[in-house]
């Protein structure tokens, strides 16, 4: 206790995330507790309410830093109804049939199409998805083309990013069929950003790009396994702690009530200690260790929308239903200076 000044803040956060429940004892919660007091800034409580005569727009910035707080702290956020405009009825429509009908629909027609056009160029022996060998022990090439990438055993990544130096036949991928995207990142912008530019290499392109965005579809079929914890990107410096340079969002395209079709799991307060999961050293990769903790799977209805931190432990349950894909679109926003490349390797299905 006599060397941390210089690091309490980041201890504190530190102890406060473990407090969830990595195994560590009450004697280390206690420890954190005092940290925590001794710094006014450590915990990300809310501060006590000043005005009585708050304007509206001082209330959604409340609102929209109350949720990115949250953000920030638990490494995910489920917004229920993000879509659906319940409580301002004055506002745009609810993108809720936009999202359960068109999207819905496009997700099955895209998905028979890239099987289509992987059988048609001979990358697999049959026009469609079968739970088989050929599938799922790599003969759809490991880990998969720009256009569709092989996740895990019935889990499929499908981009919806025009490569820029498309071909003529990228025409036939049913791009023209998309339906609209821009009224989905508009609803979302407000907030990616309020996360987004807390980054410390958080900066606006001169040609005004705000941030970069990768958006796909996420599809489990009938018989998907279930996977191991991951996360999707290293951190940006792994001597402190900071903020996400990198977020998930992920949008049900069908209601997700039950774990029957598969949900997504995730472990809150994970984003701080996966921090150390690519340490040379042994004993600080142990610290990243926080399997065996809680976790929380939520259960969406179209309209709802899972955030997370690209850092924040995660998976995909197993689907028992028989008969029904479960699809998602996923936007992934980062800073401007981030390129996602880690999870979209490999050559176009049309080389
Ligand atoms: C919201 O957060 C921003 C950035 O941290 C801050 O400047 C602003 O004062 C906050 N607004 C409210 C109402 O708390
Ligand atoms: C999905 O759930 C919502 C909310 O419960 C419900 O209003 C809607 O009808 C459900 N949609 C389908 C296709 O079951
Ligand atoms: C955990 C679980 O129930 N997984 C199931 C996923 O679906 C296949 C086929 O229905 C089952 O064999 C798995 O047990």
């Amino acid at each position: 206790m006599t060397t941390i000044s210089p690091i309490l803040l980041f201890l504190c956060y530190l102890f406060s995330s473990l407090s969830v429940g990595f195994g560590v004892t009450n004697a280390d919660s206690a420890v954190a507790k005092v940290l925590c007091d001794a710094s006014p800034t450590c915990n990300s409580a809310t501060p006590p309410s000043t005005s009585s005569t708050t304007t509206i727009s001082d209330k959604n910035d409340k609102k929209l830093n109350a949720t990115r707080d949250k953000f920030n702290r638990d490494g995910y956020i489920v917004l229920k109804n993000y879509f659906r405009n319940n409580d301002d009825p004055t506002q745009e429509e609810s993108l809720v049939p936009l999202l359960g009908d068109d999207w819905h629909d496009f997700s099955l027609k895209y998905w028979n199409r890239i099987f289509q056009v992987l059988h048609e160029k001979g990358h697999i022996s049959e026009p469609h998805h079968v739970m088989n060998d050929e599938y799922n022990n790599g003969k759809l090439r490991h880990p998969g083309y720009k256009e569709i990438v092989h996740r895990y055993p019935g889990r499929y990544e499908l981009s919806l990013n025009r490569i820029s130096d498309h071909t003529k036949e990228e025409d036939s991928l049913l791009y023209h069929d998309m339906p609209l995207l821009q009224p989905i990142i508009d609803k979302l912008e407000h907030l990616i950003l309020s996360i987004l530019k807390q980054h410390p290499n958080y900066q606006e392109l001169p040609d005004g790009t705000k941030y970069n965005l990768l958006h796909s579809m996420l599809i489990s079929a009938p018989h998907s396994l279930i996977q191991k914890f991951h996360v999707d990107t290293k951190h940006t410096n792994e001597e402190e702690h900071w903020p996400a340079h990198i977020i998930n969002v992920f949008i049900p395209l069908v209601n997700m009530t039950t774990r029957v079709l598969g949900p997504t799991e995730v472990v809150p307060r994970s984003h701080v200690q996966t921090r150390f999961m690519y340490s040379d050293n042994p004993q600080t990769r142990s610290q990243a260790k926080p399997l065996g903790s809680s976790t929380v799977t939520p259960l969406m209805n179209v309209g709802d929308v899972l955030m997370f931190d690209f850092r924040t432990l995660h998976r995909g349950l197993p689907n028992v239903s028989r008969n029904q894909n479960r699809p998602m679109l996923v936007l992934a926003f980062s800073i401007p200076s981030f390129h996602d490349k880690a999870n979209w390797p490999g050559p176009s299905i049309f080389e």
